[in-house]
């Protein structure tokens, strides 16, 4: 009997003994559950085995904590604007070498895959392109011998350091009833301007890998047009290596079925698939620009917002895990939510956060739906 006291008096006194010096650091010792985080890996090393994770870039953001996050995270960069040809050619005896090369410079030091964007595109053309000196509209020679000494000497310089090369950008119309956009390309030149673009990009650099690139790539009528381009241009024996698919998207497109038959038809083509420009916006897609109503006054990044968005991003990369032996680069459109093209657009004084890192240059939830596969 007196045992078992015994043995009740010091149960109760250890008990008493671990309650009293467990409590005697506070509440803040209890061991709260977290998440295993792998800082050293960036989005580069989860994707090693899977495609080249890149990033638009301008030289600005190579000057600031942005190029060590680049450095981190991605192993391949688009120049976002400085390739292009209104920024590298402003003068028809003039180029501008200085943003190209610093990002160029940028890329070869720190081995970077370099895709460039974008050699023709009927947008952000420089002003003296399409008109002769007496101000009339160049003749379909004048302008087809302006493309192909503009791609000779940009494609010639960067040789060996841009691995791939957006040739033509967006030459689809968005017109239901219409194939090819009604540009000054296609307006002076003719249909064939495309095909010969590829050939002078190809005559500059064989080695490089070349590429048509567009947008709402999702909608199965526009993805049609597309497909039968490109489709069109194989066939013809014109080098080309893949499709640029630029995938602006949304927290409300695309579907899980309409990215999957999208996938599914362009590696019908049995060319390359790079997806070019992701970014998932946080507002629902509107397909024309607008300006600001009152409704969109809520700009801030909800949680709703971040929800919707990670749900998106997550089943994007199951889909391009999924079409891995297709898909040989994925480009994310910008660095970080501190700086994207969607701010203002289509929506003026409208502020987005379409990508995986935060202004503080911080990983999103939605980053790390991306990498937990
Ligand atoms: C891309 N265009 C370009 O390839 C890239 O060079 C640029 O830096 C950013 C995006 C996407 C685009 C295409 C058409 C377009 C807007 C963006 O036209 C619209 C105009 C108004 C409303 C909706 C679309």
């Amino acid at each position: 009997m007196k045992k078992i006291i015994l043995i009740k008096i010091s149960c109760i006194t250890a008990a008493l003994f671990l309650i009293a010096f467990s409590n005697c650091n506070g509440p803040h010792h209890i061991i709260k559950p977290t998440v295993m985080i792998d800082s050293s890996r960036g989005l580069k090393d989860y994707y090693n085995n899977y495609f080249t994770i890149g990033v638009a870039v301008s030289p600005r953001a190579l000057k600031t904590d942005e190029a060590t996050l680049i450095l981190q995270q991605f192993a391949g960069m688009t120049p976002e604007n400085a390739m292009k040809m209104g920024p590298i050619h402003p003068k028809e005896n003039e180029y501008f070498w200085r943003d190209a090369d610093s990002i160029a410079g940028f890329a070869k030091r720190n081995n970077l895959k370099l895709r460039g964007h974008t050699l023709c595109w009927h947008n952000q053309t420089p002003a003296w392109l399409f008109k002769d000196a007496t101000g009339n509209q160049v003749t379909k020679e004048v302008l087809l011998q302006r493309l192909k000494d503009h791609i000779t000497t940009v494609v010639k310089r960067y040789k060996g350091t841009v691995y791939a090369w957006d040739v033509v950008n967006e030459a689809i119309s968005d017109k239901k009833d219409e194939y090819l956009r009604n540009s000054l390309w296609l307006k002076i030149a003719g249909e064939d301007y495309i095909a010969k673009t590829f050939q002078y990009a190809h005559e500059a650099d064989p080695g490089a890998l070349l590429f048509y690139n567009d947008y709402n790539e999702i909608s199965p009528v526009k993805r049609e047009k597309i497909f039968r381009l490109v489709k069109s241009l194989k066939d013809a024996g014109v080098p080309i290596h893949g499709v640029g698919l630029q995938a602006h998207w949304a927290v409300n497109e695309p579907t899980r079925s309409q990215l999957d038959s999208t996938l599914q038809r362009f590696v019908e083509l049995g060319l390359k698939i790079h997806v070019t420009e992701l970014d998932i916006s946080v507002y629902p897609k509107e397909h024309d620009s607008r300006e600001r109503r009152p409704e969109d006054a809520v700009t801030a990044f909800t949680p709703a917002k971040e929800q919707g968005q990670l749900e998106v991003y997550k089943m994007c990369f199951e889909l391009f895990r999924k079409y891995r032996r297709h898909i040989s680069a994925v480009t994310f459109w910008n660095i970080s939510d501190r700086y994207s093209w969607l701010d203002n657009f289509p929506v003026s004084n409208r502020k987005d956060y379409p990508l995986l890192f935060d202004k503080d240059l911080k990983p999103k939830k939605a980053f790390w739906e991306v990498v937990k596969f």
